[in-house]
């Protein structure tokens, strides 16, 4: 069987990439429409061997439309995806609008894909960097149980969109020419700089990606009560992000344990050997879709408890592909 697609927000990054994934694994697609604001309506985009046009939303842009990934922003989504809803599709949004939504599934296949059995034809991609952390929080969750987390993230350029990147370069380019640098899409100097703020700042001084890691992860993984606390700091990397993850556990654990569980985790890839320099890099992340972990060892300061390392695609597993794989899911459980 196959399917209508509507890819929303088809020209930003994301969105490209969302075509780039349902191309190479051979989604089932009967139609696909390309949507993107009315700026970019008549642009060409190519998919396989067709030219597609970008269309705008019009009133019946969603008729028999089965699945529309979005990822257009969260303004977008609160305004579109009810309409996609009332024409009988599924929407699998990629923003922030509906992911602390009771009625709303917060999705990673691997680690809560049972979760979809009773959606409401709206399903949420999780942020980034929880996607790539509860990868790695689920194994232990089910083998050891988890007490706390304490997370520091590195994370890339890329999460914040187009403009973002050519930001980096610009300022790169700038500060090695000795010319003076602007910021447009960042509030201070990106180039050979590290901005501790990702979102907005909420009334409790964390910042909005801060809560995403706590509230998202707390949802996904079904422990509400779970201790975490995070920092979320922008890098001048420009694809995969970079988490550090100091973990107390349940239960005592054997360091090898969890390195041979990681190693068994369905596209989790251990990069873990300290004597030859080999762990997860940013830049190892731009082809793989794998999350990769290593820097594995004891926090000697605390019972239970360990620190990791892990990275990334920020566009791929953290956004395009997650969606995918969640219609993917539909799809092959028969809930589409
Ligand atoms: C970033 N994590 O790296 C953000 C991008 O809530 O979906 C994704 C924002 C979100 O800037």
């Amino acid at each position: 069987k196959k399917y209508n697609v509507a890819v929303v927000g088809a020209t930003g990054l994301v969105g490209r990439e969302m075509l780039k994934t349902l191309s190479q694994r051979n989604f089932p697609i009967k139609n696909l429409k390309v949507i993107a604001s009315q700026r970019s309506a008549g642009k060409k985009i190519k998919f396989e061997d067709q030219e597609l046009t970008v269309e705008a939303v019009q009133a019946d842009t969603f008729a028999g439309i089965d699945i529309a990934l979005f990822s257009a922003g969260s303004d977008v989504s609160k305004e579109v995806a009810p309409l996609v809803k009332k024409a009988g599709g599924i929407v699998v949004d990629n923003s922030n609008a509906f992911r602390m939504d009771p009625d709303v599934p917060l999705v990673v296949p691997e680690v809560n894909g049972s979760d979809l059995a009773n959606h409401q034809q709206i399903i949420a991609n999780p942020n980034c960097s929880t996607i790539q952390m509860v990868m790695l929080l689920k194994p232990l969750a089910d083998k050891y149980g988890l007490k706390r987390l304490v997370i520091s993230t590195y994370q890339a350029v890329s999460g914040a969109g187009k403009k973002a990147v050519d930001e980096l370069f610009a300022q790169t380019k700038a500060h090695l020419a000795g010319e003076a640098i602007k910021n447009e899409k960042f509030n201070h100097q990106i180039a050979f700089n590290a901005i501790p703020q990702i979102d907005v700042f909420l009334d409790n001084d964390y910042t909005k990606e801060e809560m995403k890691m706590v509230n998202e992860t707390q949802k996904i993984l079904h422990t509400p009560e779970l201790a975490i606390t995070a920092t979320c700091v922008r890098i001048p990397v420009v694809y995969g992000h970079g988490e550090s993850l100091n973990i107390e556990l349940l239960k005592d654990f054997e360091l090898g344990e969890i390195k041979t569980l990681f190693a068994k985790t369905k596209n989790v890839e251990l990069v873990d050997q300290p004597a030859a320099e080999k762990y997860p890099l940013q830049v190892a992340t731009e082809n793989n879709d794998n999350v990769l972990v290593g820097r594995i060892r004891r926090d000697n300061s605390l019972k239970n408890s360990l620190n990791l390392w892990l990275t990334a695609n920020n566009l791929r597993k953290g956004a395009a592909l997650n969606a995918v794989q969640i219609a993917e899911y539909l799809i092959e459980n028969e809930l589409v």
